[in-house]
């Protein structure tokens, strides 16, 4: 069965623009991919860190919900992964948003991801990509962060093609 997910992408060390390219070139091998466009956010957590580079990708894939995520954090280590500390600085960051209408909560995976609705930098790229989605019931386009985003748009949906 092909199941629809969305991973989020981000990064802030590094040149995260082609670090996100390559994430995304990963991602093709695993499945059909849609990708937002390309923002910058500033950093949510410790502010003494650069922008980030945020997007979201539209998967579809048969991974089963764990098997895609040994596959994310198999492309964040091939990546040269380097991480600092809690919501810091990182080179690559792969994060499972939804998968199907699925609610998961083990020790290795909580899907929908924590703090999806308060994350302009998750909402807004998700937006891109379909405008009616939910997530819990709740129209992401009514979102108040919605109406008041702090990201700066990159490049629009071809960056990454
Ligand atoms: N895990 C549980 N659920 C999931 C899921 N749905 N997707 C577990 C991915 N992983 C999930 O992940 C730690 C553990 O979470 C994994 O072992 C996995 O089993 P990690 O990537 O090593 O660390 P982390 O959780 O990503 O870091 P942290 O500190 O929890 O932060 P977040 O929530 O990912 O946020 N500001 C802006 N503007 N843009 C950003 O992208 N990102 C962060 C990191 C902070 N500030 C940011 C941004
Ligand atoms: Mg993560």
């Amino acid at each position: 069965m092909i199941n629809k997910t969305y991973v989020g992408l981000g990064s802030n060390l590094g040149d995260s623009k082609q670090i996100l390219r390559e994430a995304v070139e990963q991602l093709r091998k695993l499945g059909k991919v849609s990708v937002s466009k390309l923002y910058q956010s500033p950093p949510m957590g410790p502010q003494d860190q650069p922008n980030y580079h945020n997007a979201v990708v539209e998967l579809h894939t048969h991974l089963a919900p764990l098997d895609l995520l040994d596959e994310l954090q198999r492309i964040e280590n091939e990546s040269g992964r380097v991480r600092l500390r809690r919501w810091g600085e990182r080179t690559l960051d792969l994060d499972l948003l939804l998968y199907a209408e699925k609610n998961i909560i083990n020790e290795r995976l909580t899907v929908p991801h924590v703090g999806i609705l308060e994350r302009d930098f998750v909402v807004i790229p998700l937006l891109d990509l379909d405008a009616e989605l939910q997530v819990n019931g709740q129209l992401l386009q009514n979102l108040e962060l919605v109406s008041h985003s702090t990201l700066t748009v990159l490049a629009d949906q071809a960056w990454a093609d």
